[in-house]
């Protein structure tokens, strides 16, 4: 007998919430439900979100009994509200990060979805790539000899002109981290994630190619890049470099976890191989489902040579979730307790680059 399916409610109508969307088709789910920042809005978008029936209001969509799981795809500074209103109305959620514009914030969520025993999610994507688990799990077995040096980078140009703006730029809607809270801590989830260390201690570095944005030269007051050199619990040390001002880089996010019998290096936009450097010689694996470990090939969806991207992340993502929401265990499925995690790091991060001294993390 095949399960009914998992009835999703979208928040949002912009890019993530389209790429939401065709995550929930891909694994089987039906979005019931979309909400915009208007009823119209809502209206508009429903046909490109293969959305059933447009809310009036986010109360409506959270509140609808054909809504197993709530998806949050708004500015920021709506995320914690509407997630808990969502957990109130007894919703599974999956929230687009940041969390919360604060850790205080982003706690009362986790505890939240922890104690009513709901499934909660942050879209930490980058983690389904096959390349990205092949590495988890060569490290994981030892592979690596000691970890000593990560490293990386995730560097974009979608704000590169003084021109643009958008309301991540805005830190009442965006929060007070702008290129960190975006894109610098899907770099450090995946760091953790893939390698096991922990951050304990950060110092940051933050700054801007634009004092001025927009048609009317608003003054910015949120950054435009970061450097951040930080501490493992296991004693190694890193580095990481985010940039949303660096010309010709659209999505380039990249590691290089440096132990001391291999090195693994992953590059975002070139997600099918994953460089192995070795002393004697180097190896390219190649994200073919006959050859990956198993817990890689199970997210090999496709025949090697037929390219894997950004979207199967997401409906990789969204496939573990549902199970979730049937009661299944899925190894990595990155939750609120990650997010929590991610609003701590940037917190650490903005304090840092506040005073210029060391910072250390709480868990
Ligand atoms: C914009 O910087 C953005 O869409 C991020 O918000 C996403 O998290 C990242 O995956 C791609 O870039």
């Amino acid at each position: 007998m095949t399960a009914a399916p998992v009835r999703f409610g979208i928040i949002g109508t912009g890019f993530m919430a389209q790429v939401h969307a065709h995550a929930v088709r891909a694994s089987g789910g039906v979005v019931t439900w979309v909400a915009g920042s208007s009823p119209a809005r809502a209206e508009q978008a429903a046909g490109l979100l293969y959305a059933g029936r447009a809310a009036g209001s986010v109360e409506e969509l959270v509140t609808a009994p054909d809504v197993d799981v709530v998806s949050i795809c708004t500015p920021n500074h709506l995320h914690h509200p509407m997630a808990e209103a969502a957990l109130v109305a007894g919703k599974h959620v999956v929230c687009e990060k940041p969390l919360a514009l604060n850790p205080a914030d982003a706690e009362h969520l986790a505890v939240t979805a922890r104690d009513a025993g709901l499934v909660n999610a942050v879209p930490f994507v980058y983690r389904f790539y096959p390349t990205v688990r092949e590495a988890r799990e060569r490290i994981g077995r030892g592979d690596a000899g000691e970890l000593w040096m990560l490293h990386g980078s995730y560097l974009q140009d979608w704000l590169a002109s003084p021109g643009a703006t958008n309301w991540r730029v805005d830190p009442v809607r965006g929060g007070p981290s702008r290129a960190f809270a975006d894109i610098g801590v899907h770099w450090c989830d995946l760091m953790e994630f893939v390698t096991g260390h922990r951050i304990v201690s950060v110092t940051a570095m933050t700054s801007r190619a634009h004092e001025a944005r927009g048609e009317s030269g608003e003054s910015v007051a949120t950054e435009d890049g970061a450097a951040l050199l930080f501490r493992t619990d296991r004693g190694a040390g890193g580095s990481v470099l985010v940039s949303q001002v660096s010309p010709g880089r659209k999505n380039a996010l990249s590691f290089s976890f440096d132990g001391t019998q291999a090195t693994y290096r992953f590059d975002q936009e070139q997600p099918e191989t994953l460089w192995v450097g070795g002393i004697e010689a180097d190896l390219v694996v190649r994200r073919d489902p006959e050859h990956l470990t198993p817990a890689a090939g199970r997210h090999a969806v496709l025949p090697a040579g037929h390219p894997q991207g950004y979207q199967d992340c997401f409906n990789g993502f969204f496939a573990d979730l549902t199970a979730a929401v049937r009661g299944e265990e899925r190894d990595g499925l990155p939750t609120f307790a990650d997010g929590l995690r991610a609003a701590r790091v940037t917190a650490a991060v903005v304090a840092s680059a506040a005073t210029g001294t060391w910072v250390d993390l709480a868990e």
